[in-house]
């Protein structure tokens, strides 16, 4: 049977010594799960993953979990398939616990990637490595685009509105936005001028419907600024501003990830009030939550507990550029 017999219970006894610690490499599958498997953002990570995946021989399954029961099922599903752990951007960070709970029965790793676990408490979850964005520094970064183009505008602040698509059940959201505040106030925004919609969700039509009404209620701004945690929502409260009757001109919209969104938005022949949007590289996140997901089952080295990315600023006039920069 073994084209190499004597040596087969050497192999064995290895394979015994090392487990379960480390695993042999040609049988690795590990699991992707994200939150919007519909988004450019996600799929460009699953992609990346995918890809690294095929570089170094192991496999990647690619799963949606968009609500805690479509999670749990997918790690049944892995656990099935004889997978050995998994990256996940939760569709609800609170589901933490539970989350590993499972996994844990079925001896299987956790990485987080985007949003980060938090326990009962509301802290983060500090045992499970997790990757994402320096969400306040990116957030810095959208305000600071914002007031930027407010200036070279022309725009009394007096006459500026902003709308603040905000998403306070997710921390990395709520840093995102409150860097964008802080960094706006210190420009000279006013700060009774800064309008809240709540989003139930972080996408596009959460966003539109969250910012509709704030438009509607609120005739007498000249002009309108808008950020949230991430491009998808801007855009919503873009197309929000639209419906209302408000050109490119009256309009500053500037979001997060630099993900296919925002691309077919720059493409568009004539801009929109969707002005820019800083891009954090989500093939670098894809790639390097698998990669250290891969080097802990194979080697037993847990990845670091938490790193953070940063992002640079792309706007119409630069985005293929920056595209290309960061692998998009
Ligand atoms: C969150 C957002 C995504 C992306 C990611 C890094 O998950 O919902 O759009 O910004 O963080």
């Amino acid at each position: 049977m073994s084209r190499f017999p004597v040596l087969a219970p050497l192999t064995f006894g290895v394979c015994l010594a090392l487990s379960p610690l480390t695993q042999a490499q040609d049988d690795v599958k590990l699991g992707f799960i994200v939150k919007k498997p519909e988004q450019a953002w996600f799929i460009n990570e699953q992609d990346a993953a995918t890809r690294l995946g095929e570089e170094k021989g192991f496999e990647v399954v690619r799963l949606a979990g968009e609500d805690g029961q479509e999670v749990l099922s997918a790690i049944d599903n892995l656990n099935s398939q004889g997978a050995q752990g998994f990256v996940i951007c939760p569709p609800d960070v609170r589901l933490g616990p539970t989350i590993m709970r499972r996994a844990e029965q079925y001896g299987m790793k956790v990485v987080t990637v985007d949003d980060r676990f938090v326990n009962a408490e509301g802290e983060p979850m500090e045992s499970v490595p997790h990757l994402g964005m320096s969400g306040y520094k990116i957030g810095e970064q959208v305000g600071n685009a914002i007031a930027d183009e407010m200036e070279a505008r022309g725009w009394d602040p007096e006459e500026v509105a902003a709308l603040r698509i905000t998403n306070y059940e997710l921390p990395t959201a709520k840093k995102r936005t409150d860097g964008a505040t802080e960094a706006l106030l210190e420009r000279g925004f006013q700060e009774d001028n800064i309008l809240d919609a709540p989003q139930q969700n972080t996408d596009t039509s959460s966003a539109f419907s969250a910012a509709s009404p704030v438009f509607s209620k609120n005739g007498d701004y000249e002009h309108w600024v808008i950020y949230a945690l991430n491009e998808e929502s801007v855009l919503g409260g873009v197309r929000a501003s639209e419906q209302y009757g408000l050109t490119a001109d009256d309009v500053i919209g500037v979001g997060i990830n630099g993900s296919g969104a925002a691309f077919a938005e720059f493409s568009r022949e004539k801009p929109t009030g969707f002005h820019g949007t800083v891009a954090v590289s989500s093939t670098m996140h894809g790639r390097e939550t698998a990669e250290n997901l891969y080097t802990w089952v194979t080697e037993g080295e847990k990845p670091k507990a938490n790193t953070e990315t940063t992002g640079t600023l792309m706007t119409r006039d630069n985005w293929e550029a920056v595209r290309d920069e960061l692998g998009l």
